[in-house]
């Protein structure tokens, strides 16, 4: 069986090009995680979103533990027989969902008690049974549970709730059942306050896991603030642990955050973006629901591999849109996804290459361009 691990196989600057291994199979970062919640990356089945590159799915636990519930999906093999994707499974811890989503949640120093946004039905999150989901569920990669402190918050509040996340982060560990190829990480909290921030990845490191978050950002802070939380956090992370940014981003959040040394990101944009008629490009996003497509035979984006620019036209996908046909929101979630890929896979060639610097500015130029 293989140990997890994380190999750093090329530095450009702050970036980094590396492998993490786990035990479904290797993810080679910088890394972007196909976000599928309920068990499935909505309107994807999942070779196609092996198809597009992607080697890692994330889950959620809150979603799956109010349904179908963690102990059926265990009794069905775990979530990669369940949903047929044999590859990496990374499961947020609940938290930050149950703060988005659930009905009257109560929190106190133990945990959290929330209704389910399904029926109302009465539930409670501590680290402990985060812990026993994740397991249940057979995550590679399970995360610690922890509070997202909300954006804006004094520093008083902040400290708070980050030493709170930090209790968490001890009982998650000391509740993580240890298993070959399968990790568990931390999550560095303290919102926009470097001091915060600094104790947060102190106290994580002085408790050790197989990699480490960024959490609380991307929350309202702005690209600006959220880069140079980034600038003072992760060069307090060990160089030998992969880093994961959650919840992130925008292709330039992306690049910004792989240039300060972030190796894994999540996010719903391009899947929920694609559901509603918003199509990522090289040359930015444009949204197929606009008049301006309904005559044109040209693809989405030239030399993009995936189905919806192979096969069809601006025109076509339009006429999906306005229809509303089924295939419209497929085929637009299968490019978006394959546009990240495309991008994740530009970044680690160009780090490997030495040519970091000159790629992200090239990208943000042809961004600038806008559609044509
Ligand atoms: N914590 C957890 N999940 C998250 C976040 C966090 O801070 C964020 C913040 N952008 C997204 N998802 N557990
Ligand atoms: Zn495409």
């Amino acid at each position: 069986m293989t140990e997890f691990s994380f190999e750093l196989l090329a530095t450009d600057g702050a970036a980094r090009r590396g492998r993490v291994h786990t035990a479904h199979g290797a993810i080679d970062t910088p890394a972007f995680m196909p976000v599928g919640t309920a068990g499935t990356v909505k309107a994807m089945m999942p070779a196609s979103v092996a198809a597009t590159g992607a080697q890692i799915v994330l889950g959620n636990t809150y979603h799956l533990m109010l349904r179908p519930g963690a102990e059926r999906v265990a009794r069905l093999g775990g979530l990669h027989k369940f949903m047929n994707w044999p590859g990496p499974i990374l499961t947020d811890s609940g938290g930050f969902q149950v703060m988005s989503l659930a009905k009257l949640r109560k929190m106190d120093a133990d945990g959290v008690t929330f209704q389910s946004h399904h029926d109302g039905s009465k539930h409670r999150l501590t680290p402990e049974s985060s812990m026993e989901i994740q397991r249940l569920l057979d995550a590679d990669i399970t995360m610690a549970f922890d509070e997202c402190t909300p954006f804006p918050a004094t520093h008083g509040q902040a400290e708070e709730s980050m030493r709170l996340s930090m209790r968490w982060a001890r009982r998650s560990k000391e509740a993580f059942v240890a298993r070959d190829g399968y990790g568990l990480f931390g999550i560095v909290q303290g919102g926009v306050y470097p001091d915060l921030r600094a104790e947060s990845a102190k106290a994580l490191l002085e408790i050790g896991f197989e990699g480490y978050a960024v959490g609380g950002l991307a929350v309202g802070e702005g690209q600006d603030a959220m880069f140079s939380t980034l600038d003072v956090t992760t060069p307090l992370l060990p160089g030998d642990k992969p880093r994961y940014l959650m919840g992130v981003g925008r292709p330039s959040d992306i690049i910004g955050a792989v240039g300060r040394g972030i190796d894994m990101f999540d996010c719903v944009m391009p899947t929920r973006s694609g559901r509603t008629a918003q199509a990522f490009t090289r040359r930015g996003t444009v949204n197929l629901r606009n008049a301006r497509h309904q005559d044109d035979p040209r693809p989405l984006e030239e030399d993009c591999p995936c189905p919806a620019c192979r096969d069809h036209s601006r025109a076509y996908l339009h006429h999906l849109i306005r229809s509303e046909e089924i295939l419209g929101p497929m085929l637009l979630t299968w490019h978006n996804i394959q546009a990240y890929q495309t991008l994740m896979a530009g970044l680690r060639s160009a780090i490997a290459e030495g040519r970091f610097t000159r790629f992200a500015a090239e990208a943000a130029a042809l961004e600038e361009m806008g559609d044509i």
